[in-house]
This record gives C-alpha cells, sequence and structure tokens, in this order.
C-alpha cells in the first residue's frame, strides 16, 4: 500500500507514425493517464504509491495494471468492471504537434462515484495516505466522479494539477474543479492553461483565487516554476534545457518529483528541481512517462549551486 495514493483514470494509447489519422496503419500501444502517470513516476523515485481507479474486464484494463505493476504500483485499489470499458487515447501527430483524441464516454473509471471511495480496498488505502493527487480530468469526467471528488477529503495532503482539458469540458460547468482546487494543498497549474482557465497565470493572483491557503505551484513550461507557499513565500526555480522529443506527460512527471520531494521534506528549491529533472525525462521520449534520472544524478543536481542549477 502506499504513502501517495493518485486517483484517476488510465488509458491505452495509442500512437502510430506522424500524419493524419486516416493515414496512420500500426499503433504502438502504451498506458497513458495523468494519475496513473503521476503514481508509475512516483513509484519511479521509490515512493510507495497507490493507484486507485476502475478498469473494465478487458485485454486493455489487464495491461494498465500489468504495466503499474511492473513499475511497481500497489493497484490492490482498483475495480474491474464486467459491464464498462478501459478507455483508450489515440495520439495525433501533425506538424510536430501532438493532438490526443479520447475514447473514454461512459468508461469503467468515469463510473468512480462517492460510493467508490466507501469500498474497503480504497478507503484503507486513503486513510493510510499522506497524500492524495489527482487532477481536473477526473473532475470532468462524469457527474459521479465530479462528486466523488466532492468526497476526497481526509486527514491527508491534497494535491491537484489542473491539467485543463477543454474537450472535456465542454458544455459542462467547471464549478466542480474550482472546488476542488480551493480544496486542494497542493496545487500545480501550467502558465498557459492557468490562462485559459483561470484568465490569469499571474502566481499571487491565482493563489488569491484558490484561497491563498495551498501551496501553489505555476509552471512555466520550457523556462521557470514558481511556488507560493500558504505564508506568502516564493521560490522559483528555472527550468533543465533539454531536447524535447514530446511533451505530454511531462507535467505529470514534475508533478511526482515534487510530491516525492514533499514527502521526503526536501526544501522548496529542491521540490521544484526535482519536479524540473523527473519532468525532463519524460519530454525526452515519446511515451507519457520515462524511467526516473539516475540516483547519483539526482543527488548532484539537488546539491547544485544556483548558478550550477542553470
Ligand atoms: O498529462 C498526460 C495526460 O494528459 C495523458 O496521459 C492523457 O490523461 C490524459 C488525458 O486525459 O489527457
Amino acid at each position: 500500500d502506499g504513502r501517495v495514493v493518485c486517483v484517476g483514470e488510465a488509458m491505452i494509447m495509442l500512437a502510430g507514425a506522424a500524419g493524419p489519422l486516416e493515414d496512420v496503419e500500426t499503433f504502438r500501444r502504451s498506458v497513458g493517464g495523468a494519475e496513473c502517470n503521476v503514481a508509475g513516476g512516483l513509484a519511479g523515485l521509490g515512493v510507495p504509491t497507490s493507484w486507485v481507479s476502475r478498469l473494465g474486464d478487458d485485454g486493455f484494463g489487464r495491461q494498465v495494471l500489468r504495466d503499474l505493476r511492473g513499475r511497481g504500483v500497489d493497484v490492490g485499489g482498483v475495480e474491474v468492471d464486467p459491464d464498462r470499458s478501459t478507455a483508450l487515447y489515440v495520439k495525433e501527430s501533425i506538424d510536430g504537434r501532438s493532438r490526443m483524441h479520447y475514447y473514454r464516454t461512459g468508461s469503467a473509471a468515469s463510473a468512480m462515484s462517492p460510493a467508490f471511495l466507501l469500498r474497503p480496498e480504497v478507503s484503507d488505502r486513503l486513510g493510510s495516505a499522506r497524500i492524495v493527487h489527482t487532477t481536473g480530468i477526473t473532475a470532468a469526467l462524469s457527474d459521479d466522479t465530479a462528486r466523488m471528488l466532492d468526497e476526497l477529503r481526509g486527514d491527508f495532503i491534497l494535491s491537484v494539477d489542473l491539467n485543463w482539458r477543454p474537450v472535456l469540458w465542454r458544455d459542462k460547468d467547471p464549478e466542480p474543479l474550482w472546488r476542488l482546487l480551493r480544496a486542494a494543498n497542493v496545487v500545480l497549474i501550467g502558465a498557459d492553461e492557468a490562462l485559459v482557465f483561470a484568465g490569469t497565470n499571474d502566481p499571487v493572483e491565482l493563489h488569491e483565487r484558490f484561497g491563498n491557503d495551498c501551496t501553489l505551484v505555476v509552471k512555466n513550461d520550457a523556462h521557470t516554476a514558481v511556488a507560493l507557499e500558504p505564508d506568502g513565500r516564493r521560490t522559483e526555480v528555472p527550468a533543465l534545457t533539454v531536447q524535447v522529443v514530446e511533451p505530454v506527460g511531462a507535467g505529470d512527471a514534475f508533478a511526482a518529483g515534487f510530491l516525492a520531494g514533499t514527502l521526503q521534506d526536501l526544501s522548496m528549491q529542491q521540490r521544484l528541481r526535482l519536479g524540473h529533472l523527473n519532468a525532463a525525462a519524460v519530454l525526452a521520449v515519446p511515451e507519457d512517462h520515462a524511467a526516473p534520472p539516475h540516483s547519483a544524478l539526482r543527488d548532484r543536481l539537488l546539491a547544485a549551486t544556483e548558478e550550477e542549477w542553470a
């Protein structure tokens, strides 16, 4: 069982050669899904982590379980639904940009509800968690998942990554997501998505909108990450310079690094560094997750002076 519990949907990701989907004939399969990427990233950093969710009773669901178990994630809190399917998403790559196409409406995970949290396999894990992590994607899946998130409170640090996905929010009121963000103790947000979602990417303004009593991390993609703590303390760490192969999943890897650092009570600067470091590994591969950085490199970079880091 885990000291961090991640709650959200996993999907099978299909990705092929560059070009419009109608021209792509073969697809490579891997596992995606924001919260399960974070769970895998945390386990890769040696943090005992559970991923709790629902999957279909199908080959894709079994593939997700096998993949996560292989990465050291506890999946004992996963419920298998005989009537609904595991979700899929297809990555289309045109002119070097990825577009995601979801096949997830009515999926097994979209049926997570307040009752799901009461299953002993789930409530036991939540009861012993130090950090519980979820994202705005889960708030968008269905009315059931939105209601479930209203109940996701407890004696743990609630961490929320905005992960704003406009396609999932079409014709929907984002109020459940605002409630989740205001309840969170840690909020992770990209500067670009902040602008679209909240109309500002100014850390101080965002901090106010989320109620000021969270630790807010605003990530400015390739450039920097700024943390604002409840007492107003501000820490900024520039990102590492990397050759970007494919960016999807880097935010999740950042979250994993940041949360691992939080669990280890590292300084805010080192938490942000660990986030950047973990993100850099995912930026360099086409998949949504990657092997964690070597521990020797990690220790050296965490201990670096500011001049050495930048
Ligand atoms: O953060 C990466 C995720 O976006 C990707 O793995 C797919 O979870 C996903 C989503 O809903 O977009």
